[in-house]
Formats: structure tokens, sequence, C-alpha cells
């Protein structure tokens, strides 16, 4: 898998990580780092979810850079090349997923330019970054989750301020409108994130619309088709730094097995 890692600036801490990890970093800036199959909806981020019971570290990535993720993913990144010295992975802090909701930080080419991170408990640790990046206009499951914690913000200890920004449409799709997320939650009733035989099915439907019948309406490349999009704002975000390729290794199990 070739996904695209994007480098969310970190602009203020949650209290449960600032003092642990200003006590590390030294003058390095540091980032949470998604993995992405979908530059082209980035213009519509509204958040960052994180795994509430995943390990997370902070990385040094060189003198001047940390990144938070999964260890698995800092070795990974460490001999792709993403770290110096080459295959060394230095940690300089470990937490809880569940510590780092609240932290603010920047969300590159969205048209809302700060973001906030939030738990969902569907993000899979072995998978990416164990960081994902929320589009609710165009992935069904960022949709779920987001109005799942903007329901029951008091419930899930939410700060109504972090869930305050609204979606936006990005992508026109032929039959389901500019808003894939909505429409399919509405057509396939899924209320929550429990709802996850649906969601598996809004997902395939909303990656093949969204790539086969998909055009721009938002950002620098609007008018042109996903299909053509895709790889230029892939390119941009790289050019701009705020971006590099991060692949996944095949799992052992699978290839022995297959
Ligand atoms: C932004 C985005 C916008 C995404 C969208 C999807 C969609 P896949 O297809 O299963 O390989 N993702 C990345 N890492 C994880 C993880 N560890 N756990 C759970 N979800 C993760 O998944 C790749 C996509 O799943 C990634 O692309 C990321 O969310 C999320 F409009 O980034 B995406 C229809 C999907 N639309």
């Amino acid at each position: 898998q070739e996904y695209l890692g994007i480098k969310m600036e970190v602009v203020e801490w949650s209290d449960a990580v600032k003092a642990k990890i200003e006590a590390v970093i030294g003058s390095r800036t540091a980032y949470l780092v998604p993995a992405t199959l979908r530059p082209e909806t980035l213009y519509g981020q509204t958040n960052c979810f994180v795994g509430p019971s995943i390990k997370y570290g902070v990385f040094a990535m060189n003198d001047k850079e940390a990144y938070i993720c999964t260890v698995r993913a800092a070795r990974n990144m460490a001999f792709q090349g993403t770290s110096a010295p080459r295959g060394v992975v230095n940690q300089l802090a470990e937490f809880d997923g569940i510590e780092l909701v609240g932290t603010k930080a920047k969300a590159p080419f969205s048209l809302n330019p700060e973001v906030y991170v939030l738990p969902m408990d569907g993000v899979v640790a072995t998978k990416g970054t164990g960081v994902v990046t929320s589009v609710p206009s165009d992935s069904p499951d960022d949709y779920a989750t987001f109005f799942e914690l903007r329901k029951k913000a008091e419930y899930y200890k939410i700060d109504p301020k972090w869930v305050a920004i609204e979606p936006v449409p990005v992508v026109e799709t032929g039959a389901y409108g500019n808003m894939i997320a909505y429409t399919l939650a509405k057509q396939l009733k899924i209320q929550s994130p429990k709802d996850t035989k649906q969601l598996a099915e809004a997902k395939d439907i909303a990656y093949k619309e969204g790539f086969y019948t998909g055009v721009m309406i938002a950002g620098e490349f609007k008018g042109l088709k996903v299909q053509d999009a895709k790889p230029k704002i892939r390119e941009s975000m790289i050019e701009h730094g705020v971006a590099f390729p991060y692949a996944e290794p095949e799992s052992l199990v699978v290839s022995r097995s297959s």
C-alpha cells in the first residue's frame, strides 16, 4: 500500500501530554502524521483521529522534527529514509491515544487550517501510522464518528469546540452529490459507528464513486476529475513539504498463506 503521510504541525498540546512532551522534544517541531489514500479530500479535513487505547510515541526524525505515530510506523519510516540517520528509531516519549485528545494541529491544504484530535475506536493499530485525518464529507467512517462525538460530547468528554468545525463539500460525485458520506449515511441508515456492516458497504461505494465519478469542487485543482487531480495534489503536498510517501510492507502472514 502506498500511502501519503501528512504532516500536521502541533500548535497546542492537550493537558495530558503537554509536560511530558515538552520535557523531551527540545527545539524540534512536532507533527501528527496520518496516512491517507485520498489526498484529494484533504481540503475537507475537520479533525484528526487516534485510537484511544493505542500506544503512540513521539519520535525524533532528525534535529528539527518529531513525528507522532505508532512505533511500528516509526520503524517503517526509518527504513524508508524518512528519518536520519536511516534505520534509526529514536523514541522520546510514549503515551496512550486518549491522552492526545484535544491537541490542536495544523491541517495542511484544509479549508479549516487548524483542527483538534478526537478519539475513534475504529482506528487499527496495525495499519498506516495509527493516526487518521478526518473528512466527514467523503468518508463514512469519519462521518459516523464525528457526529457521534458531537451528539454525545458530554458523555465522551469532548469539549464542544473540538467538534465545532462544519464539514464542507470538496468532491462532486455523480449520483451521490457533493457530500457523499451524508448521502450514504441516509441511504444505508447509518446511525452510529456501531453500524459496521453498512459502514463497510458505504466505504466501498464512496471509494469507487469518488474515484470514478468525482470532480474537484475545492482547492487548486477545482474542475478537474478526481482521477487527474489525485496525483497532482499528492505531488503538490510533497513539494510544499507537508507530506511524504509512506509505504506499508506486505504482512508476512498474508504473503505466506496466499
Ligand atoms: C482521509 C480520507 C478521506 C480517507 C476519505 C478515506 C476517505 P484502507 O482503505 O482500509 O487502506 N485509515 C488510515 N489508517 C487507518 C487506521 N490505522 N485505522 C483506521 N483507518 C485508517 O484505509 C485507508 C484510509 O483509512 C485512509 O484514507 C484513512 O482515511 C483511513 F474521504 O484518509 B483516509 C471512502 C474512504 N474515504
